[in-house]
Order: C-alpha cells, then structure tokens, then sequence
C-alpha cells in the first residue's frame, strides 16, 4: 500500500492542500540553513499517504496548525458564553463544549437526584433556550463546535441543530463533533444512560442523520482518553479505542450506510501523558493501524482510512501538590500531541487536581499552546520524528500489541459483546492499580508527591461555583418554557420518540429535532426514551491481590496489614468501611482503587454503586453496620452531598460512623468539612497505604471512645 518515498509525490498532494499557495512558501532558512517542510531519508513513507504513519495531511502543521481547542464549560451557559467569546478572542481557534454531569445523565437541572451537581462540572443545559445563550453571538457556521456528549446525545444533538437553526445557520453548515462515544462509558467514564444495545442503536441514529445532513460535522469521537485516565497502557488506549471503532463501523453500516458514506466523518480522541516518546508512537501507531482496520472492513475512499484526532493532556498526571509543575507537563505532553501529528489539542490547566480552571489557569493552558505554535517552530516540518529509529521501533512495537487486544476483542464477537463480559474494564483497573501501587513504593517518581515534597504548600486561586444559584436560575428557565411552550405539541412529539424506540423504527435524533423545536426540555427527551429502553445500573466489581501483588516483602505494607490482623483477632471481625460514589460523578478510578487496596489490606470494604443519592448512602451505612464511609469526590458535589449524607446519618443515630473524603477537594474546602464533621480528607496523590493508616486508626479511636 505505502508507495516509495518520492519528493514529486509528496509535492502534489502537498500543492493540492496549499491551493493557490507556492509550495516554496514552506521552505524556512534558520540564519543561513535551509529548512524544507518535510524530509524522507530512508522512511518508508509519505505523510499524507496511506496508512499515514506520518500524518494524515501531506503539509500538517507547515500549511495549517493544529486547532487550539480548549475544552470549557461551568455553571450557566450565560458565563461559559462569555468565557467562550473571551477564550477566543485570546487565540483560541475552536471550541469545546463540558456539560453538567447532570445533563450528561439526562436530567433536568429541577430533578432531585442531581442537586449537587448543576454547574459544578460544566454548564448546565436543559432545553434550546440554554443553548441559544451558550452560543451568542458566535457564528456556528464560521466556529467549529465539539461537544462532548454520550448519554444524553439526542436530546443535546437536537438542541445544538435547532439553536443553529433559530440563528440563521442550516443543519448543512454546521461545522463540529460530537462525542457520541458510549462504549468508553460503560468501560470507564461511566455517563451512560440507557444499557449498551439501545445506546448503540443512537450512535447508529447519529451516525446516519449526519451522514445525509450534515456532511462536515464529525459524527463521533471515538475516545481513548477516558481509558488512559482510567489508567490503561497505551497498548489497551489503542486497542480498546480501536476496537470500539470497529463497532460503530459496523452499528452504522447495520443502518444500511456505505461505508465509506460516513467513514471520513469518524473522528478520534486520545489522551497524552509523560512518556513522551511513547505518546508520540501512540499516535503513529493509531492511524497505521485505522488505515489497516478500514481497508480490512471495505473502505476505499482514502479518508475513510484517515484517523483524525483530537488529544488532550493527561489530568491524572497533574498533581494538586507544588501545582505550577504542571505547567512543565503539561508542555511535554502537548509536545508529544504535536510530534505525534494531533489535528486539535486540549491543554489543561495546572489546578486541574484542585478545581475547575480560573481565567489565569486557562491562559496560561492556552498560551502553551500559542508558543509552541508560534515560537518553537516545530510547525515548520512535517513528522520531524519519523525516521528516528527509536520512534519507529516503539511504533512498530505499540502497533503488533494493539493488534494481538483487537484480535481477542474481536474474537468475543467485538467490542460491545466484550464490554458486557466487563474484560477491558477490568483490565484497565488492574493496571491502575499496579500503576498506584509502583506511585505507592516510589518506583514510579512523581516530583513534588513522592520526591522532592515541599515543606508547606502554598495555596493558590480557586474557581468557585455557586451550585444554589445556577440550580435557581436553570429552574427559573424552565419553569418558564414550561409555561410558554404549546404543551400538546410537545407531548406528541414526545409520544413519537416513545414510540421510534419502540418499535425500534425512524430516526431518534430526527424525532427530538422535532421536539427540542417544541421546546421540550432534556430531561422530557432522555425520559421518552428511557420509558423505552430503561436505565442501565453497572455491577461494580473489586479486582483483588493486585495492589498486594505490588507490595510483596514490603515492610511498611505488612505493619499496617498486621495491625489489621490483630483488629480482627481482638474483635473477632475486620475493620470495616462502605465506599461511597454520591451524585453523578462517575469517576470511579479512585474509588475502585482504594476499593481494591483496602481490600487487599485486610478491610471488609463495600463498594456502593454509582450514582447514590446520600440517603441512599445512610441507608446502606445502616444496613451493613460499617466503621466508616469512605466518599470519593471528583466532580465538585462534596460541599452539598457530605453534609447531607452527614445529617442522614445522625437522622439514623449513626452520628459516630467515621466519615472520610477523598479526591479533588479544594483546600479552602477542608476547614469546611472538618466542620461538618469529616475525620480525614485524602487529596490527590494520597499514599494509600498512609490513608489506609489513617482510617484504621480512627476507627479504633471510635471503638475505643464507645
Ligand atoms: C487541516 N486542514 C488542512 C490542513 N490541515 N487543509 C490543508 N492543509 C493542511 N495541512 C483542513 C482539514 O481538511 C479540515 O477541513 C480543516 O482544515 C480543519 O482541520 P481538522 O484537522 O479537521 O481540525 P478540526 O476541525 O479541529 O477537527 C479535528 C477533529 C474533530 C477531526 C479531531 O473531531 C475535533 O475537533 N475534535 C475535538 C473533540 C474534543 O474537543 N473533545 C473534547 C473531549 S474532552 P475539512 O473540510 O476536511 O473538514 C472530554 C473530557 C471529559 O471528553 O471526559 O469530559
Ligand atoms: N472545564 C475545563 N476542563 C474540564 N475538564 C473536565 N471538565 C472540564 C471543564 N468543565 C478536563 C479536565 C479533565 C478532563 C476530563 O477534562 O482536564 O481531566
């Protein structure tokens, strides 16, 4: 397929893509030595070529930069549209859209399981009227739009179409991506709605609708972000993103699509940590092996074949402690991104591990990327490590261990049948915790966390979000539109999405368009469809003996398991402790890997299910009769979920169970929840064995005040 390197080759695909520019525009002179835009010696291939190892654009970054397209969103779409209008008058190139974790699981900002949510994690969206305001003023048939979206998908799609419409803007013109990614949920980001078989009948919906209508809209980013924060090596990353890949080709071509109809519009999504070199062969490796999956499954335009990414730098290799170190990685990583050949970049901000991102935070995450692309000329030549042998082998290497995974995923019968049987899943934590275990022991060195701490953190600027205030307003709207809207027109387009999922007929996305132009809110749309399809509730599992595995003949590890041994000799049971996920923050990493830790430890550890509200929490406490509760928070719900689960425990006399908090807390939060009655806070980057330590003790100060 890849066809001998050749300069006159290369020169036309190169001429096609600068149109009406010279070619010798690209050459650059460096005070005397001439550069060219791209150099062969003996590489066996040409970027813009298939399998386009080497990009999938003959001139990259030489004739276009990638697009800076910073990801964004917070309480109500009024600031994140005013913070969006900023973001790109200071450089920025497209935009990116985070939801509310509500509206992610298809609630309305009104509804009770989501109180401390709205907001929080991104900007609450209930219905056409919000999304209108988020995109004021910003033209979206110049702007492209990515919208990060996968359980509510229909209802936001729909919302997104009519907002344009009501612009001026055809569906036609619209220029964007939208997640639509809903295997990485069930395996690792957990904002899955429906089970897996309707989910991928919308991803198919999606898929087909904008295939006809909107021929420059990216219909879905097939992510292996998730999995990399999750944990993952870049072998699974690769392999699992693929593979999942694999799947919506053939969800679409089951909707009676051509293949190459919609392949061009698939688009991908991966994450970008410290191993630098790796990360680079990452991407290398990905499109290498798209090329061949497509080519395998019948493609024969060559941009079916073109994997297009977006990437972001890695949150969870950003540290709350010295956290102005992350500046310095985050740089390394949008290196490796660009080397790598990413067509759009996210850099993320250094108080990722504190909160959600401040003006200052994200200018800084924005200018990282301006000065690469303007200072650091590394746009100037086309795959500058293509060729180093140590590239090429790393490549050579990440590509034949992807493929031995895809091979057994697709062995199971592909990927939705292996996310079912919850294999990936459980070998993506599994490698967390080996992961957490190597941080743990100091093998893996994590400069101002396990080496080289400060003595004493000074605290830094935090993003605050008024939960009761945007909650207020969001429900304001809506009563509003409630009360506007022509109710009987909006019940029967309702009625007929109830009745497409039924009857498993038409097109979802084309029943909401109808409805969201009714004014039905996302909450009313995700519903119909749920009266359907039901909600899907995970099974949590506890892998166990890994982090142990990590830790044989380590001294410290022993003591504290030991301790745990005489716990249970003297009291004739295990210290016990129910781990708990409230709200609908599923960022289950954590929480699986303490799970999986304490367990290993000695603990008699309950894992909660996802998504509890905290009296459902309280209720659990009660039944198992446990020590202590561990809650995990990630998304910025503890200052309203801990005091309520608080309160709900004293309601059942269960005032003195140990209530511990762990994740992304803000400093200027912990005095708060010391007041509330929390006995320990664990941030990022908390040694589990010293955590471990911690609640054993304040368990057997509990035992012994009694
Ligand atoms: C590009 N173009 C060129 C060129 N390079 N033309 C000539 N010469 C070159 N060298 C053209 C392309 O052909 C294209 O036109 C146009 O320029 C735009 O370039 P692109 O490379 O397609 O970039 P972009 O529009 O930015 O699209 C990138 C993408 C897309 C394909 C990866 O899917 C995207 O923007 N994804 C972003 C996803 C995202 O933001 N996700 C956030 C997730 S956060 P044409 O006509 O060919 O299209 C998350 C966190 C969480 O998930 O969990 O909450
Ligand atoms: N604004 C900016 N960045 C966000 N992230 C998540 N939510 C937001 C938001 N609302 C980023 C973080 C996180 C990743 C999933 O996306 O970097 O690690």
């Amino acid at each position: 397929m890849s066809e001998k390197p050749n300069f006159a080759h290369w020169a036309t695909l190169a001429q096609k893509e600068l149109r009406d520019t010279p070619l010798s525009s690209l050459d650059r002179d460096y005070g005397g030595i001439p550069v060219r835009p791209v150099y062969f010696g003996d590489a066996p291939e040409i970027p813009g070529v298939e399998p386009f190892t080497r990009g999938v654009r003959a001139t990259m970054y030489a004739n276009r930069p990638w697009t800076i397209r910073q990801y964004a969103g917070f309480s109500t779409a009024r600031e994140s549209n005013a913070f969006y209008r900023q973001a790109l008058e200071k450089g920025q190139k497209g935009l990116s859209v985070a939801f509310d974790l509500a509206t992610h699981r298809g609630y309305d900002s009104d509804h009770p399981r989501v109180v401390g949510d709205v907001g929080k994690a991104g900007v609450a969206i209930d219905s056409v009227e919000d999304m209108k305001i988020l995109f004021d003023a910003i033209p979206l048939d110049q702007m492209s739009v990515s919208m990060t979206m996968n359980g509510a998908v229909i209802p936001v799609l729909a919302m997104f179409i009519v907002a344009a419409e009501e612009q001026g803007v055809p569906q036609a013109k619209l220029d964007g991506t939208i997640q639509n990614d809903i295997l990485k949920e069930f395996m690792v980001r957990n904002t899955y709605i429906y089970p897996p078989e309707p989910s991928m009948r919308i991803v198919g919906d999606i898929i087909a609708h904008t295939a006809r209508h909107m021929p420059k809209f990216n219909s879905i980013s097939i992510s292996g972000y998730h999995m990399h924060e999750a944990g993952a090596t870049a072998v699974q990353e690769l392999a699992y993103t693929l593979a999942d890949g694999m799947d919506y080709v053939r969800a679409a071509q089951a909707k009676g699509l051509d293949i190459d109809a919609f392949a061009g519009r698939l688009s991908f999504f991966f994450g970008i940590g410290m191993n630098f070199f790796l990360e680079v062969s990452k991407l290398r490796a990905a499109r290498q092996l798209w090329s061949e999956i497509m080519t395998g499954l019948g493609a024969k335009d060559p941009r079916s074949k073109m994997l297009r990414t977006h990437c972001q730098t890695s949150g969870v290799s950003l540290t709350e402690q010295d956290p102005h170190n992350n500046i310095v990685r985050t740089t390394i990583e949008a290196l490796a991104a660009t080397l790598g050949g990413t067509q759009s970049l996210h850099t993320n901000s250094f108080d990722e591990a504190i909160a959600l991102p401040t003006e200052f935070s994200s200018r800084i995450a924005r200018n990282t990327q301006l000065i690469l692309q303007h200072e650091s000329r590394i746009t100037d030549v086309v795959d500058p490590l293509g060729g180093s042998y140590y590239v090429e082998a790393l490549t050579a290497q990440l590509v034949e261990g992807a493929r031995a995974l895809i091979g057994e995923a697709e062995a199971q019968g592909g990927m939705t049948k292996a996310v079912q049987a919850g294999g990936p899943k459980l070998a993506i934590e599994t490698a967390a915790a080996q992961r957490q275990a190597r941080v743990d022991r100091g093998e893996d060195v994590i400069v101002g966390v396990n080496r080289y701490r400060l003595d004493s953190e000074a605290g830094i600027e935090v993003r605050e979000i008024d939960n009761a205030k945007v909650r207020d307003e969001q429900i304001a709207r809506l009563n509003e539109i409630r009360r506007n809207r022509d109710e009987a027109r909006c019940q029967s387009m309702l009625a007929a999405i109830r009745e497409y999922a039924a009857k498993d007929e038409g097109n979802l996305l084309e029943a909401a368009i109808e409805a969201a132009r009714a004014r039905a809110t996302l909450g009313e749309i995700s519903a119909a469809m749920e009266d359907v399809f039901g909600r899907h509730a995970a099974v949590t599992r506890v892998i166990s003996g890994v982090y142990a595995g990590g830790y044989a003949g380590d001294p410290e590890y022993a003591a504290i398991a030991g301790r745990i041994a005489e716990f249970k000799v003297a009291r004739g049971r295990s210290p016990s402790i129910f781990i708990a996920k409230m709200g609908q923050d599923g960022h289950d990493r954590g929480a699986k890997v303490i799970a999986s830790a304490f367990a290993d430890l000695g603990f008699d550890v309950h894992l909660g299910s996802l998504f509890e509200t905290a009296h459902e929490v309280a209720a659990h406490v009660d039944e198992l009769q446990v020590d202590a509760v561990g809650v995990s928070s990630l998304a910025a719900g503890h200052k309203t979920l801990v005091p309520e689960l608080i309160g709900a425990l004293r309601d059942r006399d269960l005032g003195d169970v140990i209530v511990v908090v762990g994740g992304v807390i803000p400093e200027p939060d912990y005095e708060f929840l010391y007041d509330k009655g929390v006995a320990e806070i664990f941030g990022p980057g908390t040694n589990v064995l010293s955590a471990a330590f911690s609640v054993l003790s304040q368990i057997e100060g509990r035992l012994s005040n009694r």
